[in-house]
């Protein structure tokens, strides 16, 4: 992996509708990223947080997704800085935020990698689409998104379409999908290991398996997108859609440990973090933790 990290902090909370997890990126710089990093070797560049815009009163009349406008602008700058970090060969490390960044992250991300991979690990599938999802909530769709699926405001966000391959993604840790989810998932035919899976053949033999298809498909760069929420909530509490029976704090390490191993990596980001539910920032530790292992950090 480079040794120049720079990360990005986005305080978007606009994707769903709890309030703090704008604070997500503060509570993970106060868990310490930067200094974890560091001791790894990096050089760390903070380039401080994104702006973000105001919650909007009504959805519009055109559409039900919420706050749309503010989290299309949001993107919009967040893709610009992912391009530059990426332009300027450093490595972007992205703090979330709701998952709706993820937009922004992918779209910033894939003007460099014509076959990028995309490594999904989330209880959910954020495959929906304003016609499919039961909330409206723009942070249940950054992955159909990406894929040139839903609002156009959002699909044409880095003035381009398409930003990945559905063979070229890997859901890791689902649990919670929704009814028009699955038809993606089965129309498009996306790698899916869900807790069944992992249950079954355990988190090594699932890593093994991620990395090898992504490599199969010949993935010119791999970005791992990591939502809180696929861990169990015992080891991360701090998070606004938790759902039981998830990954474990282990798994996830070994996990991330893999992904180091594999030295495919070439972006991260870190989302849905939330202190004000959390317990003593327990999730953002957890998230940093998890960091350290990504990077190389070793128990011996
Ligand atoms: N699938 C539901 C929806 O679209 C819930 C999404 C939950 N959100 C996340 N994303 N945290 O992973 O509304
Ligand atoms: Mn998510
Ligand atoms: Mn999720
Ligand atoms: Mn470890």
């Amino acid at each position: 992996m480079k040794k120049n990290i720079s990360i990005i902090g986005v305080p978007m909370d606009l994707g769903q509708t709890r309030r703090g997890v704008d604070m997500g990126p503060s509570a993970i710089r106060y868990a310490g990223v930067v200094e974890r990093l560091e001791d790894l070797n990096y050089n760390i560049e903070d380039l401080g947080d994104i702006e973000i815009g105001s919650r909007e009163k009504d959805t519009s009349p055109e559409s039900n997704l919420k706050n749309l406008k503010a989290v299309a602008e949001a993107s919009e700058t967040l893709a610009t800085k992912v391009d530059k970090v990426v332009r300027n060969g450093d490595f972007p490390l992205v703090l979330g935020g709701d998952h709706s960044i993820a937009i922004g992250t992918i779209a910033g991300l894939a003007k460099h990698y014509s076959n990028m991979g995309v490594i999904w690990y989330d209880a959910h599938g954020d495959l929906n689409t304003g016609e499919t999802s039961p909330s409206g909530n723009i942070h249940g769709m950054p992955l159909a998104v990406s894929l040139g699926l839903g609002n156009p405001v959002l699909t044409s966000i880095g003035g381009y379409q398409n930003k990945i391959k559905p063979e070229n993604i890997v859901i890791i840790g689902a649990r919670s999908l929704d009814d028009g989810e699955k038809e993606v998932i089965k129309e498009k035919g996306i790698k899916v290991f869900t807790m069944h899976e992992i249950d079954r053949m355990g988190m090594a033999t699932v890593m093994e398996e991620a990395i090898s298809y992504l490599k199969e498909k010949g993935t010119d760069g791999v970005h791992l997108s990591l939502d809180l929420d696929g861990l169990d909530p015992h080891d991360a509490p701090g998070v606004g859609t938790p759902v039981l029976g998830g990954i474990s704090y282990r798994e996830s390490h070994l996990a991330m440990e893999m992904l180091e191993e594999a030295n495919i990596l070439t972006s991260a980001e870190f989302v849905e973090v939330n202190p004000i539910l959390d317990e003593r920032n327990k999730t953002a530790t957890v998230a940093v933790a998890l960091m350290g292992s990504l990077f190389g950090e070793k128990l011996l």
